[in-house]
C-alpha cells in the first residue's frame, strides 16, 4: 500500500524537473535581450472605439543591439508602431518599421509623437484597469510589462530631460 503514493511523488517530481527544462529552454541559452519597458500606459477611449494607443519607453539596457519584431496586447488584434507628423497643420499618423536600438538607445512614445496603435480592440480595457503589453525581439524573447488604462499621460515624466 505505500508504493502508489510513492510512485505518484516520482511522478510529479519528473514533471516539475521537465517544466523546469522547458522553461530554460523557451528564455534561451544566450545572453537575454536587456530590453527595458517602463512608464507603460494605454490611453482609455470609449467602449465604441475599435483603436486606441499605448505609451512608453523601451531601453536597450544591455551591450548588443536588440532589434524589436512586433508587440502584442490581449485587447488588440494588431499593433503597430506608427509616427505622427504634422503635415500641412494636419496630424497623421503613419506605420513606422519596429527600429534597432542600440547599446543604450531609448525609444521614447508619447502622445503627439511615436506610439503603439492598437487595432482590432473589441473591448476597450476599461480605465484603471492594467493591461499586459509586451514588446517581441527577432532573437523571439519577448519582454513583457503592465500598461495602466489611463485617460492622460502619467504626470511622472522621469524620462523627459529636465533642461527643456
Ligand atoms: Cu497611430
Amino acid at each position: 500500500m505505500t508504493r502508489k503514493p510513492v510512485a505518484t511523488k516520482n511522478r510529479l517530481k519528473r514533471l516539475v524537473i521537465a517544466a523546469g527544462m522547458t522553461t530554460s529552454l523557451i528564455t534561451g541559452v544566450g545572453a537575454r535581450a536587456a530590453i527595458e519597458l517602463e512608464n507603460w500606459w494605454v490611453r482609455a477611449l470609449p467602449p465604441t472605439q475599435t483603436m486606441t494607443a499605448a505609451y512608453g519607453v523601451i531601453t536597450n539596457t544591455g551591450d548588443a543591439t536588440v532589434t524589436l519584431s512586433d508587440a502584442t496586447t490581449p485587447p488588440a488584434k494588431q499593433v503597430e508602431l506608427h509616427t505622427t507628423q504634422q503635415i500641412d497643420g494636419q496630424v497623421r499618423m503613419q506605420p513606422m518599421g519596429y527600429p534597432s536600438l542600440a547599446p543604450g538607445e531609448r525609444l521614447i512614445l508619447e502622445p503627439g509623437g511615436p506610439h503603439l496603435m492598437l487595432m482590432g480592440v473589441d473591448r476597450m480595457p476599461a480605465l484603471g484597469s492594467t493591461v499586459t503589453l509586451c514588446v517581441h525581439v527577432s532573437t523571439n524573447e519577448s519582454i513583457c510589462t503592465d500598461a495602466d488604462v489611463r485617460r492622460t499621460a502619467p504626470k511622472d515624466h522621469s524620462h523627459h530631460s529636465m533642461h527643456h
